[in-house]
């Protein structure tokens, strides 16, 4: 967890989904390093093209559709609420994958000021007693996890074909470990020093990069068995992982002579549309990141 102090920091954070959104429209059918256009159809197209097996896994498929249908009609009718400030990665693998999925007209934002220490606050304790953001509630469901929002709303919301399916077993075994490396390790390593550096017990975070290097190392072999960091297409594992990285690019460098591939990878994943949703919240954290840094 990312623990964020009240110093100097009330107030300074404002809403911006709506910049935002206006960045996504900007960026909506741009077409990729590599040429590809990030159409609906283009997803679907790729996913299809990437099956190996597909007997097997369109009958586990329509089994785990029709799973989806039961919970989304119970569940698509509630309201969702999302907690959020838009510093907090987590927070921002949750905002692009609401993007990815069409859902921004579905989900009321709910401003929790981490820097204004807000989420301590009682009201918010009611909702998350380990006052982190983000935090789902869609009807009578609270999530309180990043990751399992991701999987919830994919899940949920993602029709068949779409990118972020996740149509049988061994898709999700393969999105679910990437996610768990970036919950138990990537993430982890990098807030242990970023809290230090908010917390102002440090101001140059050099020596403590080693534990950040080595999980980036484990990212670079990943990325060596899949074009993607779990798949070969994207999927949510990808926002969960991108919004860490970009976040600890503050600290290291992403250079294409030390890690190849994920700096290829970083640099795709930059020209997909709904990485919008990361940028302004990376770009605030980077202002306060670089104001605690100089020396
Ligand atoms: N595993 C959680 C981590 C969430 C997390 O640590 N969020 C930080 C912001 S990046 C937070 O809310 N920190 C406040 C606190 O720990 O009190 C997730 O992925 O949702």
């Amino acid at each position: 967890m990312i623990m964020f102090m009240s110093e100097g920091c009330c107030g300074r954070h404002k809403h911006t989904h709506a910049q935002a959104g206006t960045e996504e429209k900007h960026m909506m059918g741009r077409v990729s390093r590599t040429g590809q256009q990030f159409s609906g159809r283009f997803l679907r197209e790729r996913i299809t093209s990437s099956r190996t097996n597909k007997t097997a896994q369109q009958s586990e498929s329509s089994r785990l559709v029709c799973v989806r249908n039961c919970t989304a009609n119970m569940a698509t009718s509630e309201e969702m609420v999302l907690y959020y400030d838009e510093v907090s990665p987590p927070v921002r693998s949750v905002l692009m994958t609401i993007a990815a999925l069409g859902l921004k007209d579905r989900v009321k934002l709910e401003y929790i000021d981490l820097f204004g220490v807000e989420h301590l606050k009682e009201y918010f304790l009611k909702v998350n007693p380990l006052h982190t953001i983000p935090v789902l509630r869609h009807g009578d469901l609270t999530l309180t996890d990043s990751h399992a929002i991701l999987m919830y709303l994919c899940d949920t919301f993602a029709p068949a074909g779409h990118d972020l399916a996740i149509p049988d077993t061994l898709t999700r075994a393969k999105v679910f470990n990437r996610l768990c490396f970036n919950n138990g390790f990537l993430f982890q390593r990098e807030a242990a020093v970023l809290t230090k550096v908010f917390r102002r017990e440090i101001t140059d975070p050099s020596t403590h990069l080693k534990p950040i290097e080595e999980t980036i190392d484990a990212l670079e072999i990943y990325l060596k068995e899949s074009r993607y960091t779990a798949l070969d297409h994207l999927s949510v594992a990808d926002f969960s992982i991108v919004a860490t990285v970009s976040t600890l690019s503050f600290l290291i460098p992403i250079t294409a002579d030390r890690w190849p591939r994920v700096h290829e990878w970083f640099e795709e994943m930059q020209t997909v549309p709904w990485y919008a949703e990361n940028r302004v919240g990376l770009e605030k954290l980077r202002g306060i990141f670089n104001k605690l840094t100089k020396a």
